[in-house]
């Protein structure tokens, strides 16, 4: 290769060099804009998998107080009325009027398990559906053998991990009146007092799990869903975020609670915590020794502790109605 050619190659390198870092940093620059960007488009939520649902959730590093109140507003182009929490009724609200029929292994106050039977139309074809489960009772003798919990619909059986039942509590729900189907809704009691239900769905081929929720949730009848965890103590009452169905799974989305700081809120009084402090922690550390009794009072909630990758609504940046201020939270459970 001679010197010129030689020298033209290394020009031509460089060239394509520079082309090629101005390319990716244009590309990589609207990216981060797409995810950083608090007004992010309804196309751009429509467009999240799941599974791409946890890798926008905001970073250790991102999770400034300043940050976290930053969060994405997915609401914009939602209807905003249906998500009013005005419109959020208790999920037992949306169950059917069926009852199975539940065999006890066991005594009813030492259950071992239950077999809970029943038929049910769940796709709405006009064929009622063969339901079975199988739910762990919590009381097994020596000598039983470990129970294998299972959910079976017209044959179609899946086998599940349950912590336990005291009543073996089964339902019809309709999750969401706008879709043809009916779901199934267990109940299970938690490793350590964290209630819930858990929902299955038969679409006439398949019988998949869509996700559980906590037992004190919200729901609007139409595929939204407010865990308690997510839902404020104060009134007017507010949410953190919210759950839908999105291909076929329970999938988180935030909501942005700037619109709500700043307010005064009513508390209805009772047991809290209250650390006083001049300014929101920038990395909260809560501490659980001794709750204080307040009574009823008005307060302006000024700020909201989230910890990363967390919309669990707890901790509150408050200024009293004496003007003193500090984190107030509650015992959500350990
Ligand atoms: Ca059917
Ligand atoms: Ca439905």
């Amino acid at each position: 290769m001679n010197k010129s050619l030689k020298k033209y190659c290394s020009h031509l390198t460089s060239c394509l060099l520079i082309c090629s870092i101005i390319f990716f940093s244009v590309t990589g620059c609207d990216n981060t804009q797409e995810i950083e960007g608090t007004k992010r488009s309804q196309e751009t939520v429509d467009l999240t998998t799941p599974t791409e649902e946890t890798t926008i959730q905001p970073t250790p590093t991102e999770i400034s107080p300043q940050n976290t109140t930053e969060d994405v507003d997915i609401l914009e182009n939602e209807d905003i009325d249906k998500m009013d929490i005005k419109n959020f009724r208790p999920l037992q609200d949306s169950f059917i009027n069926y009852d199975f029929n539940v065999e006890v292994n066991g005594t009813k106050s030492e259950p071992i398990s239950f077999l809970v039977e029943g038929e049910y139309d769940l796709n709405q074809d006009g064929q009622p559906d063969k339901i079975e489960l199988l739910l762990d009772g919590f009381y097994k003798r020596s000598g039983d053998q470990e129970i294998q919990t299972y959910i079976e619909v017209n044959g179609i059986k899946q086998e599940f991990y349950m912590d336990y039942s005291f009543n073996g509590e089964v339902k019809i729900i309709n999750l969401d009146k706008n879709d043809e189907f009916l779901e199934i809704a267990y109940f299970d009691e938690g490793p350590s007092g964290d209630p819930h239900y858990v929902f299955y769905r038969y679409d006439g081929k398949r019988l998949y799990k869509i996700g559980s929720i906590d037992s004190g949730a919200l729901t609007n009848g139409e595929g939204k869903f407010l865990s308690w965890f997510n839902t404020s103590r104060f009134e007017p009452s507010f949410y953190s975020a919210w759950y839908e169905i999105e291909n076929d799974k329970f999938v988180q989305k935030s909501n942005d609670i700037t619109k709500y700081l700043g307010k005064n809120y009513e508390f209805a009084g009772g047991e809290a915590f209250f650390m006083p402090c001049d300014e929101m922690p920038k990395d909260f550390s809560p501490t659980w020794n001794e709750m204080e009794q307040f009574e009823a009072c008005e307060l302006k909630i000024i700020d909201i502790f989230f910890y990363p990758d967390s919309r669990t609504l707890n901790f509150y940046f408050v200024e009293l109605e004496n003007g003193e201020t500090g984190m107030m939270y509650f015992w959500i459970g350990d």
